[in-house]
């Protein structure tokens, strides 16, 4: 078979929004989600790609999400601000509310954003690099549903929890960590089944609460966090300050509402804007200067900033397009023509 041509992210983007407009999603939601899953597929970050459209199609085909649900924004004129999604895609709030969080956190210095009330599948940096694009620092975080094992621990609890983190840097792309808070993203586990690949040791216990590189066990068991009690600790963070907090879902509530871990999860989101510059004022030095003496220094051992690979990807696939997998144009192609009977 001929190789297919690889895609811009634009067309990428135009052919997963007809799917979700075609499955039945708002405007709104259909643009904003389909944009992170074709960000993800250009940053070569394919747990949260491609690959997950068709479970956003099982959860709308189960009625799990609001389809037409528009997001609110509440804002008070105080630091925190509020989405209620009203039980649609997280994406399209969080685009409507993210340039009042960036100008309120240069106004007071920090603000907050919390994000009620929405589905969420989605990897986290796409928001924190919005962020750090309108000038602010951010820290993102959210629950999921309940997969990982506490430290110590054999059974599912807590979720994947994904943190991510964002500093912006001037005339360069930002410095941005986003990662789960189990050793990896449910998605990798997902991905190695469907490889029919074994994980590697450390990522999961299996029913009976005894390690598994079986991809097929680990799903059924549970994952571990990542550093131990460490990672632990920060997962519980999550869920206290991205659940409990906010009068949220956490992730073992998210999964009892589900009814299991194969359908998108609802539950709420936090997202924290920072000005360096508010919190740097009357202090010695240049906060942006002095953190790029600090990257220069990390770099400087010859270890790498996270996201550089990420970025790498992404300045390959604007030079090339991006290159989909032909399992990846299978599945489209059938979401395309079959909508929600494919799933
Ligand atoms: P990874 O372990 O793949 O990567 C974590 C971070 O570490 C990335 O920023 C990565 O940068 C960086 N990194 C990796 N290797 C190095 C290295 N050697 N030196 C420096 N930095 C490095 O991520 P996860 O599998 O934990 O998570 C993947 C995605 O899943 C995230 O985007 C997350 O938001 C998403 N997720 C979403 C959930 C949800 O409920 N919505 C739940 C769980 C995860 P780089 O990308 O450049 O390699
Ligand atoms: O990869 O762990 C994960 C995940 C859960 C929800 C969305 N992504």
């Amino acid at each position: 078979m001929a190789e297919r041509s690889p895609v811009t992210v634009e067309t990428l983007t135009a052919m997963i929004e007809e799917i979700f407009r075609n499955a039945g999603l708002s405007e709104r939601q259909a643009a904003a989600t389909a944009r992170v899953i074709a960000l993800a597929e250009q940053d070569d970050c394919t747990s949260h790609g491609v690959y997950r459209l068709a479970g956003c199609l099982r959860t709308i085909k189960a009625g799990m999400v609001k389809s037409q649900a528009e997001p609110v924004l509440t804002d008070d004129g105080s630091a925190v601000l509020r989405i209620e999604a009203g039980g649609g895609f997280s994406c399209g709030g969080f685009d409507l509310a993210a340039p009042v969080l960036a100008e309120r956190a240069k106004t007071l210095g920090v603000a907050a954003l919390v994000i009620n009330d929405c589905v969420h599948f989605s990897a986290l940096w796409p928001e924190v690099e919005t962020l750090t694009s309108l000038g602010v620092a951010a820290l993102a975080m959210c629950p999921s549903y309940a997969s990982v094992a506490p430290a110590g621990g054999n059974e599912a609890l807590l979720g994947t929890n994904p943190i991510a983190f964002g500093w912006p840097r001037v005339n360069r792309l930002p410095y941005v960590f986003d990662f789960a808070t189990s050793v990896a993203a449910r998605g990798e586990i997902e991905l190695h089944r469907r490889a029919g690949t074994s994980l590697p040791e450390g990522w999961a216990v299996d029913r009976e609460g005894r390690p598994t590189t079986d991809p097929v066990s680990a799903l059924e068991g549970a994952m571990l966090p990542f550093g131990a009690h460490k990672g632990s600790a920060i997962s519980t963070m999550v869920e206290l300050l991205a659940g409990v907090m906010i009068g949220d879902l956490t992730s073992p509530e998210a999964r009892d509402l589900v009814g299991g871990t194969t359908l998108a999860p609802r539950h709420g989101e936090l997202v924290l804007a920072f000005s360096p510059e508010r919190f740097a004022a009357g202090r010695p030095g240049d906060p942006f200067a002095r953190a790029e003496g600090l990257f220069e220094a990390i770099v400087g051992q010859g270890a790498r900033l996270p996201s550089q690979r990420r970025f790498a990807a992404r300045a390959k696939a604007q030079a090339e397009g991006i290159h989909l997998t032909e399992a990846e144009w299978t599945e489209l192609e059938q979401l395309r023509t079959l909508g929600l009977d494919a799933v």
